[in-house]
């Protein structure tokens, strides 16, 4: 069994990819089941094969301790991880080939607090791995919002301390970026994109925070994709099983 969890801003177009995931993994006649770990979210594109909200109710903990929303939705994160046994337990009854996990949409609850890391390094599986998204929109718009996204996709990474694979979502949006998004992949365009950038303090923190990226490998080209179109997917669907047989070859 791999998993696979998908990470990434607000609205960046996690729920959408993991219902195309699951299509894709369907149609290649492969077993996929979708999990929903956000236990505030109204509406999914897809129904979940396993759900956080039949653990974790929302409006109850907002009644039951006089919270807010917010105050809630906290708390509903905090909770994921006394779920796991149970959360396990009905994926390992299901048996399948891939898990997909929709994470929430409020990513500082998911991966600052301890929940969510939690989750992720002790859901058992023989290989895990993480897509995080930038939302093809917000990073295609300036190279500093690029920069920016893949600071936070880095920070990500050191949380959840498992393979990540870095995606744009919304490729059917940018088609007029792609170049630019294609040139960013290396550090000396992106320095040179950065020349045109009018706040000279953006600038020079900018290329600092680039050399550390770089230099620590923690910047990655992400696949382009769309989910409306499904362009790019099989080269994500192809880097996923790449990277996960790789674990497998090293008996992870
Ligand atoms: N055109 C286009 N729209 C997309 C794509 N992916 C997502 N969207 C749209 O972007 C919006 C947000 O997508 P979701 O999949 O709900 O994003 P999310 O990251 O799950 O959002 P939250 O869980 O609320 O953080 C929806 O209106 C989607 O239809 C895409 O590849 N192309
Ligand atoms: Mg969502």
């Amino acid at each position: 069994m791999e998993t696979i969890f998908v990470t990434g801003t607000a609205g960046s177009g996690k729920s959408l990819l993991t219902s195309k995931l699951i299509e894709w993994y369907k149609d290649n006649n492969y077993y996929p089941i979708s999990m929903n770990l956000d236990p505030g979210v109204i509406s999914l594109p897809y129904e979940p094969d396993v759900d956080v909200r039949n653990y974790i109710d929302i409006e109850k903990i907002m009644s039951d301790h006089g919270l807010g929303p917010n105050g809630a939705l906290i708390m509903g994160a905090d909770l994921i991880a006394t779920k796991l046994d149970e959360i396990q337990e009905e994926v390992f009854n299901l048996n399948p080939d891939f898990v997909v996990v929709d994470t929430p949409g409020q990513i500082e609850l998911f991966i600052f607090r301890a929940s969510g890391p939690y989750f992720v390094s002790n859901f058992q599986s023989d290989n895990k791995i993480n897509i995080f998204t930038f939302d093809g929109i917000i990073a295609s718009s300036t190279p500093i919002n690029f920069i920016s996204i893949a600071l936070l996709a880095a920070s990500v990474r050191l949380r959840l301390n498992i393979t990540q694979i870095d995606v744009m979502t919304k490729r059917d949006l940018i088609i007029d970026k792609l170049q630019d998004i294609v040139r960013w992949s290396s550090k000396l365009s992106l320095e040179e994109s950065l020349q045109n950038e009018k706040n000279i303090e953006y600038s020079i923190l900018s290329k600092d925070l680039l050399q550390v990226l770089f230099r620590n490998k923690l910047m990655q080209n992400p696949i382009l994709v769309s989910s409306l179109t499904m362009s790019g997917m099989v080269n994500l669907t192809a880097s996923l099983s790449r990277v996960l047989n790789q674990g497998e070859e090293k008996g992870e």
